[in-house]
């Protein structure tokens, strides 16, 4: 099987409601459907959200390195020669996002040309994960009758504030009235996107340490090494990297270096592959993972799935995979259902995401 041609498909959906964190807002879904197609008829799938604020990456620049940079260099290349599609990319410094689709991609083609769902050749370990859902900022009462809400309608018992603003009060309160509010058997945890600095996240911890919070995920930048390393040394609860760890080898500095003990791992930036190695490396060191949302689509939030549930470090805790119900539409043709807090996987040869071809016609922004 033969690469023959690789598409990076620009669309935008809207948001019902805006989801602000401290590094930016997201008001509509302005991502590029990564389609690479094959001499087989098979053509790999994946979703590509550009985080402009966090990674640098925007919606033109992952079009244009997939279209005239990737593209053209692994056309005529076998998508199981997976290691020589990785040679080209690997040339290019950062653009992770680009990368991390074109991986999913591969991997569907894989998945597709087998017969098989990738979930089992990622690893196989269960067949669904349980959710935790992302609470953007919004005044403390709002935020209480959103997490109401989703435990009561789908069931999800495991919420991520979003955090990292000053004055510091305004989140501890919101932390304070989500316990009240939630009860114990909850889980909150929180993630600051480099709001703060890593003294004013001690701050924080020391405000809220009677409130069972179970995570603090990148609480400053993680450029601030000696303070950083402070905090991870002093924290009750583990210092998550998530934007500071976008592959491997930012994990190991990470790690190494003592600026967290805990990882984020986003199949959005890292595609399959790196995630696997970033994953090998935590298990090894004997750190721990969660599964993250880059503000992902359905098409997402299914690959994601299929990676956290195939191992059984990823799926030990709740991943963040119900962003997209903030959308007001989506390209998968069958919505992902939330069951009593989980999500399942296809069991669908690939990773699963049928496209509904109307609605890309309808919101793909290039025609
Ligand atoms: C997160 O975990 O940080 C916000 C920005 C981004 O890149 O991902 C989201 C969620
Ligand atoms: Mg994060």
């Amino acid at each position: 099987m033969k690469i023959t041609a690789v598409e990076a498909i620009p669309y935008a959906i809207p948001y019902t409601h805006p989801l602000k964190f401290a590094s930016g807002e997201v008001t509509t879904a302005d991502h590029i459907l990564v389609r690479i197609h094959t001499d087989a008829g098979i053509t790999g799938i994946a979703d590509a959200p550009p985080r402009p604020y966090t990674y640098g990456e925007t919606q033109t620049s992952i079009k244009v390195i997939i279209e005239d940079v990737f593209g053209p260099d692994i056309v005529g290349l076998d998508p199981f020669d997976r290691e020589k599609v990785h040679a080209v990319l690997h040339r290019t410094i950062n653009n992770q996002v680009a990368k991390g689709a074109v991986d999913i991609a591969l991997w569907d083609l894989m998945g597709k040309a087998l017969q098989t769902p990738v979930h089992k050749l990622l690893g196989g370990y269960t067949d669904s994960m349980r959710v935790s859902h992302m609470l953007g900022f919004k005044p403390a009462e709002e935020l209480l009758e959103e997490a109401q809400r989703f435990g009561e309608q789908y069931g999800i018992t495991t919420f991520k504030l979003k955090v990292g603003r000053r004055p510091l009060s305004l989140d501890i309160e919101a932390c304070h009235v989500l316990r009240k509010g939630l009860g114990d058997d909850v889980e909150i945890y929180l993630d600051a996107n480099r709001g703060w600095t890593a003294n004013e996240a001690m701050e924080v911890l020391r405000r809220t340490a009677d409130l069972g919070l179970t995570m603090l995920e990148e609480p400053c930048d993680a450029k601030e090494a000696m303070s950083r390393r402070r905090l991870v040394d002093h924290s009750p609860i583990p210092i998550v990297a998530d934007e500071s760890v976008p592959t491997a080898g930012d994990a190991s500095r990470e790690l190494l270096s003592g600026g967290a003990n805990a990882i984020c791992i986003k199949t959005a930036r890292s595609g399959f592959t790196e995630a696997t190695e970033i994953l090998g490396l935590c298990t090894g060191l004997g750190v721990d993972v969660t599964m993250g949302n880059q503000i992902d689509t359905q098409v997402g939030s299914l690959a994601t799935v299929t990676f956290g549930a195939a191992h059984r470090a990823t799926s030990a805790r709740a991943g963040e995979l119900s962003n997209f119900l903030d959308m007001l539409d989506d390209l998968l043709a069958e919505p992902i259902q939330i069951v009593d807090g989980r999500i399942s996987v296809r069991d669908l040869p690939g990773v699963g995401a049928e496209i509904d071809a109307d609605k890309l016609e309808h919101y793909r922004t290039d025609k």
